[in-house]
This record gives C-alpha cells, structure tokens and sequence, in this order.
C-alpha cells in the first residue's frame, strides 16, 4: 500500500494578493514541503481556466463574484476570475518544491464546466484521468492537502474516498475560502464519506 501526497492548487491567485486570494494561503507551503518526503509519490494540481471560463462572474454580465448560478450540471458559484491559463496567477508559489512531483493535474480547462475535484469535473461524472493513474502505480493511501479546503480540497478528498481510496487531509496544511460556513459543511461533509481528518 503505497501513500501520495496531492497537494491542490497551491497557486499564486490562491495565495495573498491573488485574485481569489485565501487567508493564509501562502503559510502552509513550508508545512507541505516539509510532507514530501514521507509519501512515495507527491502529485500537484492546477487549477486551469481559459479566458471565457464559465466560472467567472465577469463571463457573466449583471453577475458579482460569490453568487450562484444555475448550470446544465447544478449549481454553480461565480468566481472572480483566477488561474488563466498561462497567467502568474496560475504559477504555483515560488516556494512551493516541484522537484519531487511525479505528476501536474491540470483541471477546470473546458469553458462550461468547473472541476473542484481532482478527480471529475463539477457534474460528478466526466474523469479527470487521475483515479486510473494512481491504481496503475498502486498508490492507494491519499492524503490532501493544499487550497482550499472547503471547495478543491475537500470536494477531492471525498471523491477519492468514493472512490476507494484511504482518504485523509492534514488539516493544518489547508486553508478555507469560508463561504457562509463553508468550511464546517465541508469538515461535516468530508467525515461524512469517510475522510479522516488529521
Ligand atoms: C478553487 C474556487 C474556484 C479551489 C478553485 O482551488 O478551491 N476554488 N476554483
Ligand atoms: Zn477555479
């Protein structure tokens, strides 16, 4: 049984001074180098939008950022716009270590969906690819951490531990966006399927 470590979205627009930036974001990239070491595989994503994604609430006019929209595949909140492709905002931190990544996950590419998860985009059902990838290698054990905790990160962990997967999310190497209680719904949530929270 073998343990990666995936570290969500740990990208600049996420991070202080971004365009969605998370309290204290930019703290836990120490804490998540210094996890590397102890899993057998450490796999990043990246969060990934083109210009006209439909997740941005200047994609839709007489919308603000943070309100919800309803989409062909459920709800769907409006974000300020974050992580275009090729932007600085896309970089992962500058201090976050890429040397030990065996894999970058692009996710959130196709203009009419979102993708929280790792693992499928927001309608729960189109693959990202990465639940195959880790059983080929027999990586079994995931622990998640990364940004942000009550959307990328807990939407990941609870899709992994469906899945099958053993599933945890160190606590104290996230951060929450912390929405109108998002961030408890997602630790209920997460208990919920099966995640341990440690
Ligand atoms: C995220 C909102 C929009 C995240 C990504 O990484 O948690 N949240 N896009
Ligand atoms: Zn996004």
């Amino acid at each position: 049984m073998a343990k990666a470590l995936i570290v969500i979205d740990m990208q600049n627009d996420f991070c202080p001074k971004g365009a969605l930036a998370v309290a204290g974001g930019d703290q836990i990239v120490h804490p998540i180098n210094a996890l590397m070491p102890d899993y057998e595989a450490v796999i990043l994503t990246q969060d990934w939008h083109p210009a006209e994604h439909s997740s941005f609430a200047d994609n839709h006019p007489g919308t603000n950022p943070f309100s919800t929209i309803d989409m062909p595949y459920g709800p769907q909140i409006l974000w300020p716009r974050h992580c275009v492709i090729g932007s600085d905002g896309a970089r992962f931190h500058p201090d976050l270590d890429l040397s030990r990544a065996d894999l970058v996950l692009r996710k959130g590419f196709r203009p009419q969906i979102d993708s929280y998860s790792a693992f499928f985009e927001n309608d729960h059902a189109t693959p990202t690819g990465l639940a195959g990838y880790l059983r080929e290698r027999g990586l079994t054990e995931l622990c998640f951490v990364g940004l942000a905790h009550d959307f990328c990160v807990s939407w990941s962990a609870i899709d992994a531990a469906k899945l099958g997967f053993s599933a945890s999310v160190h606590e104290a190497a996230t951060r929450a966006i912390d929405l109108d209680g998002s961030r408890e719904a997602a630790r209920r949530a997460m208990q919920d399927a099966g995640v341990a929270l440690i």
